[in-house]
């Protein structure tokens, strides 16, 4: 594990308490050299830390704060030549105080678990040294019964560390919880291991083997003057290189919007500036779970190719917005990019305001009055939940008549789902104006998410989130209120909280596709979640149209086109294969169900079929997968739509996108395991199908600037 010469300075405050004393002899057992270096003897002046080539400090009594005084230039100048520093169990806390961080753990405690317990590594490290001995993402290196003091973060963020891992408790996964954290401070590097360790127990046994692979590893790794995992990712290029640790995946769409890695949900301020369309996207740098969320961001030329930006907004430790900058939107504030977002901190969630001067949109200012509504409507009954005490939350804006409107989605108790309006003078000063519109609780659902109003020009059309569906609304604005003329869905499958651009005449709509495989499939995936492709929206004859932007079309390569494809009871394979595919399909059919067959093995153990009755679009799941994944069907009803039906699919790794005729859609998510999993067929059951036209085409990545 450790080179020959390779001597390790034990870091301590005081006398060695018996975990620190168990820790050191477990160190001296498996290091060449192994030294005692006081803290106080640091901070005189008297030792050369030049001399080691890591330093650990193992601590498990409660940090004081400042307890490493005057010793932390010492160390963070000894870091910055190119040494190394393990901080483990509470030692973690330290930081801040070291100056390698602004922002510490914000967990501490102590933990003893009838359960081992122990680290999640994080799957795009796990090729990396230290993590390559395992087997498998889950370590365990604290036996039951063993008390182990943590220092870890949970509902924040470091704000220069990488989290390399989350924790396990037994079986279960805690995604929330990370205690295993890189940085990079000048040429050399901190390591944190927060939790799970205590030496002061069994020395034998499967957890205290992994707990010296484990901390061996990491210091060894350290004393080699190696980094381990990257830096946080501050540059666009830093989070593409991020994102090409994940090109192998084939479950990983190609041309649809993806978090670099970790995780993302809704699109948010959809802008066209200098010529640039920009989509940020509520983004966790934490892991590929829900939390600790920043923005995201990425640009775009045509729509169609995009790069990645560095993170937009990150949560103030201080600010209204500590545990997570949530869903908003961005406004021209005559000139000024404007953002307004929902800070949220402890059980509140409230409006915020950013603004910048950067033409690239890339650093914000905060404004230093947010929140900038300081609570939801005082006479209105907002429902609480087991996290908020009042659901109130996102934003939609608009300029009408010399003054700023704005929606926020809400929950009305007892009545339903709820879209507030407020008018303001400027984008930081605003009056409640009433209710836009409350639903009606058993229908529409009792908290509307994300609400936005369009207008479409022969009528408007507002838009909400309700936890399940996006409900959609056609009919008009009158002295305040919505008038409901009709209501459907967006999306007949999982595309929820959409956000839409408007720009050269049209509307574009970005909604979030969730991922449908549970959560730990997703954080060895080591990603989540992705946008739709852009969809144009306008109405015709009082109803919604829904098409694929046909900047889409710029993405297509290869071509094959069938003309009147004739199937009476049976199938017809293809030979184009793939996981990145447009099709477009024109299909009269007399027969009980037809349809298209999409990600097939070749011997049909895998499959998703897309099935068409006389009154439904059927999305079959239940073979789409050989891992276990949802393989509930999603069903749109079709018996209204004329004949030809005009299908268009969108295909890409794990996620399908259908259009029929520019009317309805339903997108959603399946699993192919399989890398054969890549064929295409059509057939008909009980008579006959004609595709009066097939077309389909290749479609290049997102990713690829100059493909
Ligand atoms: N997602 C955001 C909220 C919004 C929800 C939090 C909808 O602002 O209400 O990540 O998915």
């Amino acid at each position: 594990m450790f080179d020959s010469a390779v001597r390790i300075g034990f870091l301590h405050a005081a006398a060695l308490s018996p975990e620190q004393h168990a820790a050191r002899e477990w160190c001296e057992a498996v290091a060449p050299v192994v030294e005692r270096v006081s803290l106080p003897e640091v901070a005189s002046g008297s030792v050369d830390l030049d001399r080691y080539d890591a330093l650990w400090w193992h601590r498990d009594a409660v940090l004081e704060s400042p307890e490493i005084g005057a010793a932390a230039p010492e160390i963070y100048e000894y870091v910055e030549r190119g040494g190394g520093l393990l901080l483990s169990l509470r030692a973690l806390r330290a930081v801040s105080e070291l100056g390698v961080d602004p922002i510490a753990p914000d967990a501490t405690g102590v933990e003893e678990a009838d359960v081992p317990t122990g680290y999640l590594l994080k799957s795009i490290y796990a090729d990396r040294g230290v993590f390559e001995e395992f087997d498998g993402l889950r370590v365990a290196t604290c036996e039951p019964g063993q008390e182990a003091p943590y220092a870890r973060y949970e509902r924040v963020l470091p704000e220069r560390g990488e989290p390399l891992g989350g924790g396990i408790h037994g079986e279960e996964d805690r995604f929330h919880q990370l205690p295993l954290v890189s940085w990079r401070v000048g040429e050399g590097s901190v390591l944190g291991a927060g939790s799970a360790l205590a030496f002061d127990g069994p020395a034998d046994g499967e957890p205290a083997t992994d707990r010296s692979r484990l901390v061996g590893s990491l210091l060894a790794t350290l004393a080699r003057g190696e980094h381990l995992g990257t830096p946080r990712p501050r540059s666009g290029e830093g989070l593409t290189a991020m994102r090409e640790r994940l090109d192998g995946d084939p479950q990983r769409p190609s041309y649809h919007l993806t978090p670099p890695a970790n995780w993302l949900n809704d699109p948010n301020g959809l802008i066209e500036w200098n010529d640039r369309y920009h989509v940020f996207y509520q983004y966790n740098p934490g892991g590929p779970m829900h939390g600790t969320i920043h923005w995201g961001h990425a640009v775009s030329d045509d729509l169609v190719h995009w790069e990645d930006e560095p993170v937009a907004l990150s949560p103030s430790p201080d600010g209204p917005d500590r545990d997570g900058c949530w869903s908003g939107c961005a406004i021209d504030d005559d000139g000024t990019p404007t953002l307004l977002y929902t800070g949220g901190r402890g059980r509140s969630q409230l409006p915020c305001r950013a603004t910048t001067t950067d033409p690239g949109l890339r650093t914000w200012e905060k404004d230093p009055n947010n929140p900038i509504i300081p609570e939801p409507p005082a006479d209105l009954e907002v429902i609480a939940s087991e996290h908020w005490e009042a659901e109130f939350r996102d934003h939609c804006v608009w300029r009408e008549d010399g003054r700023w409107q704005q929606l926020i989605g809400a929950g009305i108790d007892g009545e339903g789902g709820a879209v507030l309006r407020y008018t303001g003078d400027d984008l930081s000063d605003w009056e409640y104006a009433g209710p836009l519109l409350i639903g009606d609780w058993e229908g529409a659902g009792g908290m509307w998410e994300c609400p936005e109003l369009l207008d479409l020009g022969e009528t408007q059309l507002l838009h909400v989130s309700n936890y399940e569906d996006v409900i959609y609304f056609l009919g008009g604005v009158e002295d305040g209120r919505f008038r409901v003329e009709t209501r459907a869905l967006l999306d007949h499958g999982d595309l929820y909280a959409p956000q839409s651009l408007f720009g050269d005449d049209r509307y574009l709509l970005w909604g979030w596709i969730p991922e449908a495989r549970d959560e730990r499939a997703q954080w060895e995936a080591g990603w989540s979640g992705t946008l739709s492709v852009p969809r144009e929206l306008s109405a015709e004859n009082g109803e919604l149209r829904q098409r694929p932007a046909p900047e889409l079309e710029a993405l297509r390569r290869s071509h094959a086109r069938h003309v009147d494809l004739d199937v009476a009871d049976g199938r017809r394979e293809f030979d184009v294969r793939g996981r990145s595919l447009e099709l477009r399909a024109t299909l009269r059919s007399d027969a009980e169900e037809a349809g298209i067959g999409v990600f097939e093995s070749p011997d049909g153990v895998e499959r998703t079929s897309i099935r068409l009755t006389d009154g439904e679009l059927i999305v079959g799941r239940e073979d789409s997968s050989l891992a276990e994944s949802v393989v509930s069907p999603r069903r749109m009803p079709i018996d209204d739509l004329a004949r030809p039906i005009e299908l268009r699919a969108f295909l890409d790794g794990s996620t399908l996108e259908l259009f029929v005729n520019e009317r309805r859609c339903l997108s959603t998510r399946v699993y192919p395991t399989r890398p054969d999993s890549d064929g295409l067929s059509v057939y008909a059951r009980d008579g006959r199908a004609l595709f009066e036209e097939f077309e389909l085409w290749e479609l290049g990545s997102a990713w690829d600037a100059d493909p």
